[in-house]
């Protein structure tokens, strides 16, 4: 089978993108939430609100919000409800499990996010931990199956584990970025470097796969927009973000920002 070059173009506009993440609630719990954001129909009205390209969500919250059984229909048979575009994260692990060397089991296979209406799918690797063969096998069965059905795969890169002494040097960023592109990632999520030097050479080694920057935790508003106009500065086509813009006081607000530095 001869498989064609993936296209962005269901998750990116312009060749850009935001994605808004919503997978904190397995990966940190509900310590992250309030009264507001803790209910995924709001995020999920943010996330549907035009400024975002992509909405990442694990399993459960695709399949009981983003989808569902049209009225009456087949309950096998799920309609979208929103009109961003779904990306299911495919792994996840809490952070009760005080492993030095993480491992983020999958959860969910291409098949079944293509069910939930899935424009593309994610899968975290922990490079550097002991279980990362793992990590990179399932990863790598993930890509095929996501070429074969036409669908791009993201690629968390997260250096992590006691073989990492710093997860956020520059140099293994950069390293997870490469990584990423000889994995096949059609797009690799990492971590800010600091600045824009380092960054451009973490877009530089990703190569033909592009690249993303995380949000991380909630930041002042101009230091994380600064950040982001870095990012784009750098080379990046875009933001993955998640608590930045759900934790804000006003989320469209600060959405709107961010989308006028990604697409201004
Ligand atoms: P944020 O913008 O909120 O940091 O979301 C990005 C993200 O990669 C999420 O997809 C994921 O849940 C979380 O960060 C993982 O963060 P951690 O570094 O704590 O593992």
């Amino acid at each position: 089978m001869i498989i064609m070059q993936v296209d962005l173009g269901k998750i990116t506009k312009q060749r850009k993108a935001l994605f808004l993440a919503y997978d904190q609630g397995f990966e940190h719990g509900p310590t992250d939430f309030d009264d507001e954001n803790v209910d995924p129909e709001k995020v999920l009205k943010i996330a549907d609100s035009g400024y975002f390209t992509g909405v990442v969500l694990q399993k459960g919250i695709a399949e009981k919000y983003y989808a569902s059984p049209p009225a009456g229909g087949p309950a096998q048979v799920l309609e979208r409800n929103y009109k961003v575009p779904l990306i299911v994260k495919l792994n996840g692990k809490t952070n009760l499990v005080k492993d030095e060397d993480p491992y983020s089991p999958q959860v969910c296979s291409v098949a079944e996010a293509l069910s939930y209406g899935a424009a593309a799918v994610g899968y975290t690797i922990y490079l550097g931990s002991e279980f990362e063969a793992k990590m990179i096998e399932e990863f790598g069965k993930i890509e095929q199956e996501a070429e074969e059905a036409g669908i791009p795969v993201i690629a968390w890169m997260y250096p992590r584990g006691k073989n990492v002494a710093d997860e956020s040097d520059p140099k293994i960023i950069a390293y997870a970025a490469r990584v990423g592109l000889e994995l096949g990632a059609d797009i690799v999520k990492v971590r800010y470097t600091g600045d824009l030097d380092s960054f451009k050479w973490v877009v530089q080694s990703a190569g033909k796969t592009k690249v993303v920057a995380m949000g991380g935790s909630k930041e002042e508003e101009p230091f994380f927009l600064n950040k982001v106009e870095t990012v784009m500065e750098a080379g990046a086509i875009g933001m993955a973000v998640g608590r930045n813009v759900w934790q804000a006081e006003k989320p469209l607000e600060i959405a709107e920002k961010i989308a006028g530095i990604i697409w201004g």
